[in-house]
């Protein structure tokens, strides 16, 4: 097939879920010798192979590869000649029904940009192999349902690599003559090629130690560079907890004699969980009070666990192909967020994460790359790592824990490890399990695997006699692919609360399964304020009959922590839609509503100051966004900006005494003291609406004055809004104190160039040529371009000049590293709920990209799905 221009246009391949087949040959074991070297690194794979019988019984061993090359090919220790290529793939023809193949490769870490592979990273070697990065070391079924016993020797100059890590065990190490070592390690329990990890390099450890509750001691070590294990200890504490965790609430034991993390500053993800080796991204490792804010110490804690609780959910209970990603994904994220609420304030955390939801994976389910979170087909998978997989994957069986109760649930689970322990499992097997073990049916809950997009459920209210009927409708936007949706089970708490008495009668469960359905409840004497879907028990989207008085009620009244701030945020939605839609009957009235709330959160003192800092924040520009249906988003910023304006100065005194109120407050990690930085920078930020000088002066000071990153960051983050001489000195002073350290650094740039500052387009051109910008580390790339990318001032400016550098940097970035430039285009694929003009300049920028002569795999999914829907 060949386009007018006479390039080849190649069809893209298209992976479905319907087309799984079990794999023909088993590895049942490989060896792995690794001559290391930054730029030529030898690797000899030794694989023993047998036929399925599960499988057609062909003679033909089809082996997974990309960018590499077999040097040679042996079959039971022999030079072996009856192979071919297809493709990338390795096709060994073998006579009998179990062999040894041996394949040799050479591969060049050095020159590995795409970080999917063995790579180098600061004079380190190291391996990121999920999801398809194992064919880029050795020829291999590269499939998760392929479990392999791994033995893994290593050999390397002693100097420059010291220290050789792999999965498992060490089993044995020693030094050559010539200045060489090696080491071999050996992982006992099978695994998908995605969990092979290697490490070599100059590496100091923290270490601690784990006794399990079976009584066996596990040995601890986290990895980083020379110079870094000062900031290592609260990654440490974080993973001690979290092993005892999985063990107190999931009955979760670890299972090998080692545990080690090894931090590398050049990272696609945040981390990964290979076997006993899990590869971090420095961002989730070090942090110390000077260079790592709160909200890093947090998420250095959740991702800690994430990674560790893999251990169990993924690992020794894998996927069977990567259709199934949610089940490992979903299931530990939900698993994660359970363990940091228990750690610190669950109210403030399900707000937290309900945020994320709402920000990141409600635009993605009403755009083009909606998917299911087991989604039916991809082209490349690393493009479905998605909020809707992880997150969502989380909220959904977060409400199989609504429906059964905690308890019942964990028996689901026990009988989930039980019944698959060292297999590669099915989403369908999971959700059997909850069935069985917990005593649940959930054939239609099932929808929630299959149908993509966010509900919407209606509710009315009537009152006849004492009799209280509520009716509940429900309905999903058609997502592409899907353009009718079946109704799906929605559990939602509610509460009926008694207008005079402030009380109710406790809560219900309503289970929606229906298109439309009506509870009903008798002794009513008057209609009650409905408090629904209380905790966020459903992910989706409410429109209930509640008054702006009855929102006003809720955010003082309701006993549901969460639904009080959701009643907070319904009235400033409520308010800022309308204003941006031209719809609002009485701005001054709504706006008077959202003042007196909250000034009754800036007043009350029975509130601590976590879950206030969290009432303060205004609804996102993103999910304002997804409530309109075409907008203008400079506008939503505008209103959004205009209303902190009022609010800050209608609040003033309220602001200025929260700030010294918690400027007094002391540098301590508790709950209190954060809760005190969290309030200080919101008031910075609405003092700075309203009162540029005064906030610069105290922003300054606090700056001036800070003994940790939190302050320190939060007041820059306020000085880089505005433009004020402050602005500068601090930025600065910023970029000279911590100058060298790599994620600081990142800070600096992303408080930048995702600043409310007018001026943020310019300031983000400038920083692009910055000597400490690089294109080569996806931290720094990230903490410049995507911060802009999500700032409607800069991205949605008038005339697509954002639009342009962000389809400029795509392309840029595609050669050196596809992966993460594919994660630019869902900004750009969202033209449809922008105006006109700007949707043209947007899908332009899109169609610039598509006729690029060559693209990976990666963007080129992206950018056609966007311009598809
Ligand atoms: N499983 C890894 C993700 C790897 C990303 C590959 N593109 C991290 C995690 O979710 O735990
Ligand atoms: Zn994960």
């Amino acid at each position: 097939m060949n386009d007018l221009s006479g390039s080849p246009v190649i069809a893209p391949v298209v992976i479905n879920r319907a087309d799984y087949r079990p794999p023909e040959w088993l590895v049942p074991e490989i060896a792995l010798d690794f001559a290391l070297s930054l730029d030529a690194t030898r690797v000899l794979a030794t694989l023993k192979v047998a036929k399925n019988p599960a499988g057609s019984g062909t003679a033909l061993l089809r082996l997974n590869g990309d960018s590499i090359e077999a040097k040679a090919v042996t079959v039971d220790g022999h030079v072996h000649n009856d192979w071919h290529m297809d493709g990338t793939d390795l096709v060994i023809t073998l006579p009998g029904d179990a062999h040894d193949v041996g394949i040799e490769t050479l591969i060049n870490p050095a020159a590995n940009t795409q970080l999917s592979g063995l790579y180098a990273s600061n004079g380190l070697l190291c391996t990121q192999c999920e999801a398809e990065g194992f064919r880029r070391i050795t020829f291999f079924p590269d499939r998760p349902d392929v479990l392999s016993v791994y033995s893994v020797r290593m050999s390397g100059d002693k100097a420059q690599f010291p220290v050789l890590l792999s999965n498992g065990n060490p089993t044995a190490s020693g030094d050559n003559p010539d200045g060489t070592h090696w080491a071999e390690w050996h992982d006992p329990w099978p695994k998908p090629s995605y969990l092979f990890a290697l490490v070599a390099g100059e590496l100091v450890a923290n270490r601690d130690s784990f006794t399990t509750m079976s009584g066996r001691k596990v040995n601890l070590a986290i990895l980083v560079r020379p110079g870094d294990e000062s900031r290592t200890d609260h990654a440490m504490r974080s993973l001690i907890a979290s092993m005892k965790w999985d063990e107190q609430v999931y009955g979760r034991e670890y299972d090998l004699d080692d545990f080690n993390i090894v931090a590398v500053s050049d990272f696609n993800a945040g981390a990964m969980e290979n076997k006993g080796l899990n590869v971090f991204n420095t961002r989730y490792i070090l942090a110390d009070p000077e260079t790592a804010t709160d909200g890093d110490y947090d998420a250095i804690e959740g991702v800690v666990a994430h990674e560790y609780f893999h251990n169990w959910s993924g690992n020794r209970v894998t996927c069977r192909d990567w259709f199934q990603l949610s089940l490992k994904e979903g299931f530990t994220v939900l698993r994660d967020q359970q363990f940091s609420a228990d750690r610190s304030s669950a109210p403030v955390k399900r707000i937290e994460d309900v945020r994320i939801l709402r920000a990141a994976q409600f635009p993605e389910d009403s755009g083009p790359l909606a998917h299911p979170i087991r989604p039916d087909s991809y082209q490349e998978i690393s493009n479905f790592y998605t909020a809707t997989v992880y997150n969502k994957g989380a909220e959904v069986i977060r409400m199989m824990t609504v429906l059964a109760g905690m308890e019942r649930f964990l028996k689901g689970t026990t009988l989930y490890f039980d019944r698959h322990d060292g297999e590669a499992a099915t989403c369908e097997d999971f959700v059997r399990a909850i069935e069985d073990g917990a005593g649940l049916d959930l054939a239609q809950f099932r929808r929630w695997y299959e149908q993509a997009g966010t509900p919407k459920v209606t509710v009315t209210m009537a009152l006849e006699g004492t009799s209280l009927s509520l009716t509940l409708s429900q309905t999903m936007a058609p997502t592409p692919g899907q353009p009718i949706k079946q109704p799906m089970v929605i559990p939602l708490r509610t509460a009926l609360f008694d207008r005079t008495t402030g009380t109710h009668r406790g809560e219900e469960l309503l289970v929606l399964t229906q298109a439309e359905q009506t509870f009903t409840f008798e002794g009513f004497d008057a209609l009650p304020v409905l408090s629904i879907n209380r905790g966020f028990s459903a992910p989706v989207e409410v429109v209930a009959p509640v008054t702006t008085d009855d929102l006003v009620f809720l955010a003082r009244h309701d006993d549901d922590p969460f639904a009080r701030y959701e009643a907070m945020q319904q009235l400033i939605v409520r308010y800022l839609v309308g204003a941006v839609a031209g719809t609002l009957e009485n701005r001054e009235a709504s706006r008077d509503a959202i003042g007196a709330a909250m000034g009754a959160i800036l007043d009350d003192a029975a509130l601590d100051d976590l879950m206030r800092g969290e009432l303060l924040i205004l609804p996102g520009e993103a999910y304002l966004a997804e409530q309109l249906t075409c907008a203008d988003p400079t506008r939503i910023f505008a209103e959004r900006e205009g209303l902190k304006r009022w609010l800050g100065e209608t609040l003033l005194a309220k602001w200025l005494s929260l700030h010294d109120r918690c400027s007094a407050v002391p540098y301590s990690l508790d709950a209190a003291a954060r809760g005190a930085r969290k309030c200080k920078t919101q008031a910075l930020v609405y003092l700075a609406a309203t009162d540029p000088a005064e906030a610069a002066a105290r922003a300054k000071a606090q700056y001036d004055a800070a003994t940790n990153m939190t302050d320190r960051q939060g007041a820059l983050m306020v000085l880089c809004s505005l433009d004020c001489p402050e602005r500068e000195s601090a930025l600065a002073d910023f970029h000279a104190r911590f100058e060298g350290n790599m994620l600081v650094i990142d800070k600096w740039f992303s408080l930048q160039a995702g600043s409310l500052n007018p001026k943020v387009t310019e300031h983000v051109k400038a920083l692009s040529q910055h000597a400490d910008f690089t294109m080569t580390n996806p931290n720094r790339v990230r903490a410049l371009w995507m911060a802009y990318a999500a700032n409607a001032q800069g991205f949605h400016r008038e005339g697509g000049e954002g639009y342009r550098l962000i389809a400029d940097l795509i392309l840029k970035l595609d050669p050196i590293n596809g992966n993460v430039a594919a994660r630019f285009v869902p900004p750009l694929g969202r033209w449809k709920k922008v105006d006109e003009a700007r949707a043209a300049l947007m899908r332009a920028e899109l169609e610039r990209i598509a006729a690029a002569p060559s693209l990976s795999r990666d963007v080129r999914e992206q950018v056609t799905k966007s311009l598809e829907a």
